[in-house]
């Protein structure tokens, strides 16, 4: 089950609320990456604290291991990875795509070795439908078929044609509907959402979504962004197709981006959005703040008190209390402090990091919903862009 409440409206920006069976979603949301069934170095009580109010899954990670016996056993993901708010599951099409020469697309599913043991494996629309309701995933895609940028290596290939992408997306929207027929048959209690594919195409995005919206899903994705495009492109596939989308359904970019990308994103009227990029950076040492992006690694941070970002109040900044002393001082860790445990390849410094990427990029879309509740979300963005700017 699904209900998407449209709050208030700016533009094409959009205050939602989503309502599923683990929970109420706040839109714009950002949804933390969750691959293998964790969201990687943070507990779930830390994402608690952090507000984060639905996390992914992935169906291919957690089908190879830990495999769907032992899935079934815990009666699905939110039981084996004790989080018990909202969780969306990816279909498999994207990570299966990403596996390069160890997979064959045929109209039929995807064959593949698997990559742990090499066995022959094959997934589906079906067989994706049916791991995901082992998962009971709050939030389930349909398998697609993610278009890329490039055929062919970067800068070797070429770049995707309209008949290879028309080719791409029709299969996806094939897809879609054995999806549907599949996740209606197994009686999937959650929600399916539809992918817009079509490449850089915007009128076979427009016929990708067409399709889908007759289709009648309860929320729309807009998939194959982000793959290697250079950024004005994605800007225009993202001002093309979110707000065509119908307006009273829930919107999810999937795979995007940074901080930029989030608040142009719901400017173009996009409700949802993941990415692995607060986690990952995180885990190199990259930092994003208020001010702009930090690399902890720099031999300028080596004696520097501050911490990463005098405004955040996540634990690795301001501590437990979450707040500023009557002297300004803080309970967090200083930059030094990171630098150290960088240098010292310490766990602690990427659990640090990850916390405060992740609660920067969960406080920025707070800040978004809080901008549009006042009516005031030009006058944020405005303000973002300068804050950002500035430097750290
Ligand atoms: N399809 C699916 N998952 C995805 C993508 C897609 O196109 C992307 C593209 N940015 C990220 N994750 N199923
Ligand atoms: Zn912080």
């Amino acid at each position: 089950m699904l209900q998407f409440d449209l709050l208030k409206t700016e533009g094409h920006a959009r205050r939602g609320r989503l309502t599923l069976n683990h929970g109420v979603v706040e839109t714009p949301i950002f949804m933390p990456v969750g691959t293998y069934g964790t969201v990687k170095g943070v507990m779930p009580a830390s994402l608690e604290d952090m507000g984060a109010q639905i996390i992914l899954g992935n169906t291919f990670h957690l089908w190879m291991r830990p495999g769907l016996d032992v899935m079934q056993s815990f009666g699905g993901l939110h039981g084996f990875e004790k989080w018990d708010k909202p969780i969306l599951t990816d279909s498999g099409g994207f990570q299966v795509w990403s596996l390069g020469d160890m997979r064959k697309i045929t109209e039929e599913g995807v064959h593949f070795a698997s990559p742990v043991n090499g066995d022959k494996l094959f997934m589906s629309p079906e067989v994706s439908m049916q791991i995901q309701t082992v998962l009971n995933s709050d939030i389930v895609m349909q398998l697609d078929e993610c278009t890329p940028y490039w055929q062919g290596e970067k800068n070797v290939g070429h770049i995707t044609t309209e008949a290879e992408a028309r080719k791409s997306m029709e299969m996806s929207r094939r897809w879609a509907v054995r999806s549907k027929t599949e996740f209606e048959r197994l009686g999937n209690p959650n929600a399916l959402f539809g992918i817009v594919q079509g490449g850089m195409f915007e009128h076979l995005r427009q016929e990708s979504l067409e399709a889908l919206v007759e289709m009648d899903f309860p929320g729309y994705a807009i998939g194959g962004v982000s793959v290697g495009e250079p950024k004005d492109e994605m800007l225009r596939i993202m001002a093309h197709t979110p707000h065509r989308l119908p307006a009273h359904k829930p919107r999810y970019l999937m795979g995007v981006g940074t901080p930029e990308d989030l608040v142009d994103g719901v400017a173009c009227g996009v409700d949802m959005f993941d990415c692995v990029m607060p986690t990952r950076n995180a885990r190199n040492g990259h930092l994003f703040t208020r001010y702009g992006d930090l690399k902890i690694r720099n031999a300028r941070h080596k004696s520097d008190h501050r911490p990463l970002d005098e405004t955040c109040t996540c634990y690795a900044c301001a501590g437990r209390s979450g707040v500023a002393h009557a002297d300004g001082g803080r309970d967090g860790f200083s930059r030094a402090y990171l630098h150290h445990l960088d240098r010292c390849g310490e766990m602690l410094g990427p659990m640090l990091a990850t916390i405060h990427n992740l609660h920067y990029y969960l406080n920025l879309m707070k800040e978004v919903r809080a901008a549009l509740d006042a009516g005031a979300f030009a006058a944020f963005q405005q303000q973002f862009r300068s804050d950002r700017a500035r430097g750290v």
